[in-house]
């Protein structure tokens, strides 16, 4: 592959929204150029070629396209992690889809109530929802029979809660928290987050 054929993520210097893209390249062994813009977000570049003046933005050739979930996809679909079939498919959204309502509220609780109703209710919800699926799909895969985007979205919540201070409530969940160590031990992952640039945002 030419280096103008490597493809382009736009982001900021943090895990934020891109991580999980940035994992499924590392996962799909795809070489990619990570871009990491600072803010505050500049009005000029990058900010006037995305759709929404927003990041992530990710660039494939003559392809270019917004939204995180939309990036994820694309990508999970082009490296075949997107599963296997129209069900898994369907499956590998709606963990996609849970990860984010896991990881905007560690974000955006902006009160000691919201703060604890997450805590004590939603999130152990959440994760008694993960680690079901986990275990009755044998425990190592959360869809199918081989890694696909949701296991991505699936550990790079998990990572988003330890670091978050909420370690102690994934603890409470074994299959998930051998799914996250097991998952960190693949060699491209393990040699991506021995590299990986240290978060400033996020
Ligand atoms: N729904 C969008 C949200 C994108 C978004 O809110 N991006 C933020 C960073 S997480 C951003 O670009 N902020 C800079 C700005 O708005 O100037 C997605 O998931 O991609």
């Amino acid at each position: 592959m030419s280096s103008n054929q490597v493809p382009t993520l736009h982001y900021f210097n943090g895990r934020g929204r891109a991580e999980t893209s940035r994992v499924l390249l590392t996962l799909a062994n795809v070489e990619f150029n990570d871009i990491r813009n600072t803010l505050p977000f500049a009005d000029d570049g990058i900010k006037q070629k995305a759709t929404y003046k927003q990041l992530p933005y990710y660039i494939d050739g003559d392809f270019e396209v917004s939204q995180s979930l939309a990036i994820e996809n694309y990508i999970a679909n082009k490296y075949n992690l997107a599963g296997d079939s129209l069900i898994d498919k369907a499956k590998v959204l709606s963990i996609q889809q849970a990860s984010y309502d896991i990881s905007i509220p560690i974000f955006t609780n902006d009160t000691d109530e919201k703060k604890d109703l997450y805590k004590n209710e939603t999130l152990p919800r959440f994760l008694a929802a993960w680690e079901k699926i986990l275990v009755e799909n044998g425990g190592k895969y959360f869809v199918g029979a081989k890694l696909s985007a949701a296991d991505v979205s699936a550990y790079t919540t998990l990572e988003n809660l330890f670091a978050k201070n909420f370690k102690d409530i994934v603890d409470k969940f074994t299959t998930l928290t051998n799914f996250k160590s097991t998952f960190e031990t693949i060699p491209s992952i393990s040699n991506y987050l021995s590299k990986r640039p240290t978060d400033l945002i996020f």
